[in-house]
This record gives structure tokens, C-alpha cells and sequence, in this order.
């Protein structure tokens, strides 16, 4: 069976690309979506791709992820400093739980430097843009197994020796 990835997105990210593209660049929601479609047909891999401003409805797929996907990636946005709901939600899901933030959160203003989902997560990627999806999906196959943990062979070429 195909390894299914859920990747979720918090409050206001519908606005990327729309609103404040010197904080978080100039790329819309609805085209990462369509770029970690194009990365997941080349790992062979399905995903369903979500944004809620509604804490609760990021619980339920949360919980709806549980027994039916292999792995998530969440940016909880906001929720990522104050949601315990989130954590608590996360530590239900056995898979690999990546967070991921397209800013880099720590070299931000106070009130978004400490995500305390991230203690709930497997691992956590800040400051890449909207590669961090990308990298979060090879990642989270690699987790699973399904990826080599060493850099293949073909790629050797690119260290321009
Ligand atoms: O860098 C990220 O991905 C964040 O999770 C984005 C959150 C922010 O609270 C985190 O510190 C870092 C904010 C998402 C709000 O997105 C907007 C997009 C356009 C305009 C306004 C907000």
C-alpha cells in the first residue's frame, strides 16, 4: 500500500504569498500544495493537504490521521506557541511528526521563537521557505524507511569533484 502523509496547516497561512511576503516570502498556499503534489508523485507516495484557523478542526485531523496515514507534517502557525490541544493530539499519532515552519523561528521576535509543539514532535525544520515541505516529505519517507539514510550514489557527482 502507497505511504500517505497528511500535511496540515495552521491559522492565517491562507494568506501566504498574499500578505506580509517579506516575512514569509511570496509563494501562495495553494502552490506548495501543488509543489508537495509534484513531490509526492516522485517518492510514490499520497498525500492530503489541509489549512484551519480552527484549533479543534486541526485536533480532528490530527485524530483522523491516527491508524490511516504513515506520517504527518504540520505547520501549526500561531497554535505552535500556545496549543496544548496540539500536543496533546500529536502524542496520539505514532508516525513520524514533523513540524515545519517557513520562517526561521528562532531568530524572530519573542512571541515566535518557543514552539512548544515542537516538544511533541519527531522533528522540526524552521527558515528553508517552502522547501521546508519538500524536506519534510523526504524526511518523513526516509523515517519511514523507505528512503536510504546515506546519500546515494547518484548523487556523488554533485559534490563537484
Ligand atoms: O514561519 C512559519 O511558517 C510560521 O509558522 C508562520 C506563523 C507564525 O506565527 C510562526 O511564528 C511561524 C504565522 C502564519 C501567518 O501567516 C500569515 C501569512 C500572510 C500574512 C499574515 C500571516
Amino acid at each position: 500500500m502507497a505511504t500517505k502523509i497528511m500535511i496540515l496547516n495552521g491559522p492565517n497561512l491562507n494568506f501566504l504569498g498574499i500578505r506580509e511576503p517579506h516575512i514569509y516570502g511570496p509563494t501562495t498556499l495553494g502552490e506548495i500544495e501543488a509543489s508537495c503534489e509534484e513531490a509526492a508523485k516522485y517518492l510514490g507516495v499520497t498525500i492530503s493537504f489541509h489549512q484551519s484557523n480552527l484549533e479543534g478542526e486541526l485536533v480532528n485531523w490530527i485524530q483522523s490521521a491516527y491508524g490511516n496515514y504513515d506520517a504527518l507534517i504540520m505547520n501549526p502557525a500561531a497554535y505552535s506557541f500556545t496549543s496544548i490541544a496540539l500536543i496533546d493530539a500529536l502524542k496520539i499519532f505514532e508516525g513520524p511528526k514533523i513540524e515545519v515552519h517557513i520562517s526561521n523561528i528562532h531568530a524572530r521576535d519573542e512571541l515566535h521563537r518557543h514552539s512548544i509543539t515542537s516538544s511533541a514532535s519527531t522533528s522540526v525544520i524552521c527558515g528553508l521557505g517552502p522547501y521546508g515541505y519538500i524536506a519534510a516529505m523526504l524526511a518523513a519517507v526516509q523515517k519511514l524507511g523507505k528512503l536510504p539514510d546515506a546519500v546515494p550514489a547518484s548523487l556523488h557527482g554533485l559534490k563537484g569533484r
